[in-house]
């Protein structure tokens, strides 16, 4: 009876709960951060199959053709869209992703509750993205200190200055979004618009130190050279790869 009675008491881990597997939830994952700053290319290549603004992009690609060719190409990192209706992705391919490669994998996602930072990790993720534009900075707080617990890390994705409250201590890396949620347009210039209010907040809130990505829109090796040298150290790209036959062999032409 006694023996029960302490059986139930056990906490159930909530991995467990979610029916989720534990095979990676021990795992030690990879640091994005440290592969973006220690490498050449700092290439984060993403897989996407469609997007909201574009339509389909690659309605057959595979997990297994182009994470390995990302790799092969010169990647730092990958990024895989989980999200089917927008994006036609799944925690599938994420799970098929982290067999295959040992580059950080990105759960790209509407990350809103914790039990989605626990699918990423049970999934094979190394980091999560948090996007400010859908989240207050007491969630994002949240949310980000929880993903340390679990040994993931964080990318805050910004559009705007005052989205710029929801940085906390428990940030990697800070992303500026230069695709325009509203009207899905994208400039590259825009990281570099908001550069210097970005800058000028680390400056003044010292404990902050997040490794400085640009998002969405890059068509050209010349604006990844640009944007270097104006202090960005992570270049997100999915589109310009994933509209062509060969996302790999484009990747190739983006590493110098
Ligand atoms: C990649 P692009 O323009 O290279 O395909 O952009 C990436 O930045 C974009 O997919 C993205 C995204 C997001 C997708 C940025 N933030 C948030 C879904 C949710």
């Amino acid at each position: 009876k006694k023996i029960e009675l302490q059986h139930q008491k056990k906490a159930v881990p909530l991995h467990i709960m979610l029916g989720l597997a534990s095979e990676n939830m021990d795992r030690p994952t990879y640091s994005m951060r440290e592969s973006l700053e220690k490498s050449d290319s700092s290439i984060i290549a993403e897989f996407k199959r469609k997007s909201p603004s574009k339509g389909w992009l690659h309605p057959k690609a595979v997990v297994s053709d182009i994470i390995p060719a990302y790799q092969a190409n010169g990647a730092s990192a990958c990024s895989i869209l989980t999200d089917e209706h927008f994006f036609g992705g799944s925690l599938g391919d994420l799970k098929k992703a982290r067999q295959l490669t040992t580059l950080p994998l990105l759960r790209k996602d509407f990350v809103l509750e914790s039990y989605q930072l626990f699918q990423a990790k049970a999934m094979g993720a190394d980091a999560v993205l948090l996007i400010a534009a859908i989240l207050n900075p007491e969630d994002c707080e949240m949310l980000a200190n929880t993903a340390h617990t679990l040994g993931l890390e964080v990318l805050l994705e910004i559009h705007r200055e005052e989205e710029l409250k929801c940085l906390n201590p428990y940030v990697d890396m800070l992303g500026i979004n230069n695709r325009n949620l509203g009207s899905f347009d994208t400039q590259v210039n825009h990281s570099l618009d908001l550069l210097p209010a970005v800058q000028a907040y680390l400056q003044k809130e010292k404990v902050y130190t997040p490794l400085l990505i640009t998002e969405s829109g890059i068509r050209d090796p010349k604006d990844v050279i640009r944007l270097r040298q104006e202090g960005f150290r992570g270049f997100l790209i999915g589109e310009t790869f994933m509209k062509t036959e060969n996302p790999g062999e484009t990747l190739r032409s983006f590493i110098q």
